[in-house]
């Protein structure tokens, strides 16, 4: 399989872990931003990554969007399994998916890019890093006000997610694709020493499950 990517991108780091955790052998494609819209209309229609591409004959030739991603891998490879067979559990998992996808994760997006280019500077004061994030910002509009929005939501998060305080998953007695995805989906938070000290059972938590996956720590909780 190929997995067509960004690689700080944290949708890409969510296929990534479901890859990792399902043991299943992958390449990484990385894109160009920009460019990347070239390559990846034609193939699927949308402009985002990550997109799946499984290689594999009688199936489809590319998947985008990491949702859809972990539910065709969850077909193809069922064990170890992401989803339930309890239906109220599958539902309670894939609600919480899909807000951490859609609104966690564009949450942790804002935060993330309005602390690099302020304090969070000097972890890559070059031209080209600033550049990028000004371009970031532009396209998705983030500013003071709207990332301070963000961190609001975000601090609904860190209430649903302190379930983790006390026991190791978010849904049902064992890790499912709700973990998975708020571990990726909150990991670049991870730089920022604010979070960190606030939360640190977040990051312990976000660890742990790259552990599992065997996935590369986040920056930050790396090294
Ligand atoms: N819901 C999508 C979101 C993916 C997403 O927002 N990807 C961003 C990178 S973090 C992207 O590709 N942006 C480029 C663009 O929109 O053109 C998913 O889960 O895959």
């Amino acid at each position: 399989m190929l997995l067509l990517q960004f690689s700080t991108s944290h949708y890409c780091r969510k296929a990534r872990l479901a890859l990792g955790y399902k043991d299943i052998s992958y390449q990484v494609e990385n894109l160009t931003p920009g460019l990347h819209l070239l390559k990846l209309k034609p193939l699927t229609g949308l402009t985002t990554v990550p997109v799946l591409k499984p290689q594999l004959d009688n199936q489809p030739t590319a998947i985008a969007d990491s949702s859809r991603i972990i539910q065709f891998l969850e077909s193809y490879c069922p064990n170890p399994p992401l989803y339930f067979d309890d239906p109220q559990l599958q539902t309670q998992a894939l609600m919480l998916e899909d807000w951490l996808d859609e609104s966690i994760g564009t949450a942790t997006r804002f935060v993330y890019y309005q602390f690099r280019a302020g304090s969070g500077k000097q972890i890559d004061p070059s031209l080209l890093s600033q550049v990028v994030i000004q371009v970031v910002r532009r396209q998705y509009g983030i500013d003071p006000a709207s990332a301070e929005l963000a961190g609001q939501r975000l601090k609904v998060a860190f209430e649903v997610l302190q379930v983790w305080r006390d026991r190791p998953y978010l849904v049902g007695d064992r890790f499912s694709v709700a973990d998975l995805a708020a571990a990726a989906l909150l990991s670049p938070l991870a730089l920022i020493p604010d979070y960190r000290q606030e939360y640190p059972w977040l990051f312990e938590s976000i660890t742990r499950i790259h552990q599992l996956c065997g996935e590369a720590l986040p920056p930050g909780l790396s090294g």
